[in-house]
């Protein structure tokens, strides 16, 4: 069935009560088993499982602060595998596989020429093996061959990021297009030794696909299915892992204030599908293409590759008040699938840049 606006089911769920709830999910094996099924925190009759955590979805304004060193660092870090089970969007379960139990994983930030050490842990009772590949590593599987490692165990390497970039990294075991899509991959920012210019904010968003075994928007437990993924035919597509999470239907729009220049970094994690990445209502004035730090970034692009497997960083400028959503502009996928952010420009009308009321006959925006 069609995805429904989360502001629509919640309307509709309030309204109609679970009976309802299974009507609209029409998931009649799933309300049959929903007996067995410990309460979810929307509709049990819907098949939905309990969730371990009620938000998997990072915050994007989560960013590291920008290189203030000169010198050559070792930077400590540690990582903890986490399977969660959580909501895609209200009533829609999955079992997420993170990095730190967030989707995307943190931004891990350096500067060229700093050492990175790095532990993974898999903690006890979790139930698959994981690694992490990093796109700023020289080495085998980019650190994921000396990482791989069962639940219980730990792993160290240590690297030096030679390059800069921005760049991915992800778990790359041999099903590592479920571990990917299940939300394992994050990003890892090589500042120059010059460092970035300076800008008001940053934001970090992770784009990536949810193959499913169930139709999008149906309630209940959605499991992993390789058939949609050979398919690749995504039950949703998200920022974050959630279905329309940075909506003010989610956890609602970014608040930007007018003027600011807006930095904003997206790891496509795929593991299948290029982004048409958009704002609509803007333009990326600068755009480090395919994460490139060094060379003159692009210059007022709209609308730009984002591979899977790439972090693409660009610039933006806020003249005028009103949102701006960021999108693949692929739009079935906004529309339909999950996949939209919205940022919330908030000031004074501009009317030299836009005016969306000319004759002010209708009090404005
Ligand atoms: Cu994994």
């Amino acid at each position: 069935m069609a995805l429904l606006p989360n502001i629509e089911r919640r309307s509709f769920l309030k309204v109609a009560g679970l009976g309802g709830a299974a009507a609209l999910a029409g998931c009649t094996e799933d309300s049959a088993n929903a007996a067995s099924t410990t309460a979810a925190q929307t509709s049990d009759e819907s098949g939905a499982a309990s969730v371990d955590v009620d938000r998997v979805a990072a915050d994007p304004t989560d960013v590291p602060d920008p290189v203030d060193w000169n010198q050559p660092r070792t930077h400590d870090i540690t990582m903890e595998t986490k399977e969660v089970t959580a909501e895609i969007e209200p009533g829609v379960t999955f079992d997420y596989m993170t990095f730190d139990g967030r989707v995307p994983g943190p931004m891990v930030r350096v500067r060229r020429g700093d050492t990175v050490n790095l532990t993974l842990r898999n903690p006890e009772g979790s139930d698959m093996p994981h690694n992490i590949d990093f796109h700023a590593v020289y080495g085998p599987g980019g650190g994921a061959n000396a990482t791989t490692i069962a639940p219980g165990e730990e792993a160290t390497i240590e690297f030096k990021a030679t390059y800069p970039g921005s760049h991915i990294y992800h778990c790359a075991v041999p099903n590592m297009d479920q571990h990917i899509s299940a939300g394992m991959f994050g990003a890892i920012l090589v500042e120059p030794k010059d460092g970035l210019p300076e800008v008001d904010k940053e934001l970090y968003f992770g784009q990536h696909e949810l193959y499913t075994d169930k139709e999008t928007g149906e309630e209940g437990h959605h499991k992993w299915s390789v058939e949609a993924a050979k398919s690749e035919d995504p039950t949703y597509m998200a920022f974050n892992g959630e279905a329309y999470a940075f909506t003010e239907d989610g956890y609602g729009r970014v608040p930007i204030e007018q003027g600011e220049t807006v930095r904003v970094f997206l790891s496509n994690g795929g593991p299948n599908l290029s982004s048409s990445w958009h704002a609509i209502g803007n333009v990326w004035d600068r755009l480090y293409r395919d994460g490139d730090l060094v060379s003159d970034p692009a210059r007022f692009v709209e609308t730009t590759p984002v591979e899977p497997g790439t972090v693409t960083a660009a610039e933006i400028e806020t003249p005028v008040p009103g949102p701006i959503k960021i999108v693949d502009h692929s739009l079935t996928r906004v529309a339909r699938k999950g996949l939209l952010g919205v940022l919330d420009v908030q000031g004074e009308q501009n009317p030299e840049i836009y005016d969306p009321d000319p004759d002010g006959d209708s009090g404005g925006e």
